[in-house]
């Protein structure tokens, strides 16, 4: 039996025993994203085919100029997730903030990048939070009167389902009030080529991202899941305007997690992330849904990748 589990490897169990037993089986995508999780993602961002992270980065860098002239001065900055090391210091330098407010659940992570961005940005006032931002979670004190700046980068948005993700970004305007702005990177509809190829790399990076949750699955609550006869696949769904990463049962397995067993016939899959990509006005149509005003937007010269400035 397992002894004395934390919180997070609780809910951890919770969702993978209930979503394995589900009639569709799924693992909400957030578990993907353990130490080695964070590291393969990491190593995902660099795949040529990969294009994300580095059109969104590049983006940013082009554009912060036209950015930071429709931002006040002087503001708190709220990322959710903690900064990424290219992205956040584009920001930080284009708008020159009083406040840097880092929130992710990995505290670890999360002490790490802020005491790197302080060392970087000494003047900054950064104060990171443990929290889980889709949770209700306070700002800490010492904000009053600063002009509030959401930063949600990467197109992490893209992994809710609309029905969720809409209520995150109410969530982000009743955190950071009337009148706040939210800096959101949302990936655009493109190819289907080009989108399975960004999930299905040749190098089999992502194949190894995905798997590895079957492997956290096994190394925190003993599972016995055998990781060999699961295979990764990233699938277009046109209904739903996203990509899919499925484990898919190359044979008959059975495994038992925490005493509880489990049978996958060959074909059957665990549905791990939703990745969802949209066109210029359902991108528009969700930061309205979620009650944010976008006030400006601007792509790259493909029209891969979009970052939109939206008001409270
Ligand atoms: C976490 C949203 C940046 O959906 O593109 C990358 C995660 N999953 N490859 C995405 C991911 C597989 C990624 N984001």
């Amino acid at each position: 039996m397992l002894a004395t589990l934390d919180d997070q490897t609780l809910a951890f169990r919770k969702d993978v025993l209930a979503g394995l037993a589900a009639p569709v089986p799924a693992i909400p995508a957030r578990w993907l994203y353990d130490r080695r999780g964070s590291e393969l993602f990491d190593d995902i961002t660099r795949l040529p085919e990969y294009y994300p992270t580095r059109t969104e980065t590049a983006l940013l860098q082009q554009v912060m100029p036209q950015v930071a002239a429709r931002l006040p001065a002087g503001a708190a900055v709220i990322e959710f997730g903690a900064g990424s090391a290219t992205k956040t210091p584009i920001l930080l330098k284009g708008i020159h903030p009083a406040a840097y407010v880092p929130v992710d659940i990995s505290g670890d992570y999360l002490r790490a990048s802020a005491a790197d961005l302080q060392r970087e940005f000494p003047n900054l006032e950064v104060i990171p939070v443990v929290a889980d931002f889709m949770r209700k979670f306070d700002l800490p004190g010492g904000l009053d009167g600063l002009p509030r700046i959401g930063f949600f980068p990467g197109s992490t948005i893209g992994n809710f389902v609309p029905w969720s993700a809409t209520n995150l970004l109410r969530q982000f305007r009743d955190l950071l009030g009337d009148r706040s702005k939210l800096l959101i990177g949302m990936d655009r509809l493109k190819d289907v080529d080009r989108l399975v190829a960004a999930y299905d790399d040749p190098r089999g990076v992502t194949a190894e991202f995905n798997l590895n949750l079957l492997e956290r699955i096994n190394r925190e609550l003993g599972g016995d899941v055998p990781v060999d006869a699961f295979a990764h696949d990233a699938r277009w769904n046109e209904m739903m305007s996203r990509i899919e990463m499925h484990l898919v049962a190359t044979r008959d397995v059975t495994f038992e997690i925490d005493g509880q067993r489990f049978d996958f016939a060959a074909g059957a899959s665990i549905h791990t992330e939703n990745s969802h990509k949209y066109g210029p006005n359902g991108a528009r149509l969700m930061l309205l849904a979620g009650g944010w005003t976008p006030i400006a937007e601007w792509t790259d010269r493909q029209e891969d990748f979009a970052v939109i400035l939206a008001e409270a």
